[in-house]
């Protein structure tokens, strides 16, 4: 949910105009909005080299997960890795657009440990692999640009760790 449609819900719970405060944050949210945009333009428009080139930066430094006995070991898992990868992407797109972490912690990160643990994923190597994604996108953007999509997948990161 949007910072403006839960100031509104909680609003009108208690039947008020929204606060001042709540004004402020919904005017935040407002101008920040152009730049929410284009990052989540560039992520999405980059997004097959972002996860390529995180994808190649996380089997360099983890050549385990792709060797025999590795979870993402041979030509299939790999690719399955790389698709988590891509989903924690999305994700974070809907998180930039959205100004909310809410839908990246519903859709992906609720039971994910469990998830991973039951799928025999080391888990803090997907972590890695969604830092390595924060990384490229980083240098696909603004400094500002990089900083704000950094706060969304530092959420995906600190939720695996
Ligand atoms: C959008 C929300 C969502 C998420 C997050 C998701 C994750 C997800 N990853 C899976 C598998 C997997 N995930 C990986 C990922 C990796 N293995 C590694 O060693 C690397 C560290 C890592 C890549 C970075 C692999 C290799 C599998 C297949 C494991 C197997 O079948 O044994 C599976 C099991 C079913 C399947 O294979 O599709 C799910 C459900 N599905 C979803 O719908």
């Amino acid at each position: 949910m949007s910072i403006v449609t839960k100031s509104i819900v909680n609003a009108d719970a208690e039947a008020r105009y929204l606060s001042p405060g709540e004004l402020d944050r919904i005017k935040s949210f407002v101008t920040g909005g152009a730049a929410r945009l284009r990052i989540a333009e560039t992520l999405t428009g980059s997004r097959e080299t972002i996860v390529k080139q995180a994808g190649d930066r996380l089997f360099q430094k983890r050549p385990d997960i792709v060797s025999p006995g590795g979870n993402a070991y041979g030509e299939e898992m790999t690719a399955t890795c790389l698709r988590d990868m891509d989903y924690y992407l999305r994700l974070v797109t809907y998180g930039v657009v959205s100004g909310d972490v809410t839908p990246i912690e519903e859709i992906g990160l609720v039971g994910v440990r469990e998830m991973y643990r039951s799928l025999g994923t080391p888990i803090e190597a997907v972590a890695q692999s969604v830092r390595e994604m924060k990384e490229v996108a980083s240098g696909l953007m603004s400094s500002d640009d990089a900083a704000e999509a950094s706060a969304y997948f530092d959420f995906v990161i600190g939720a695996m760790s």
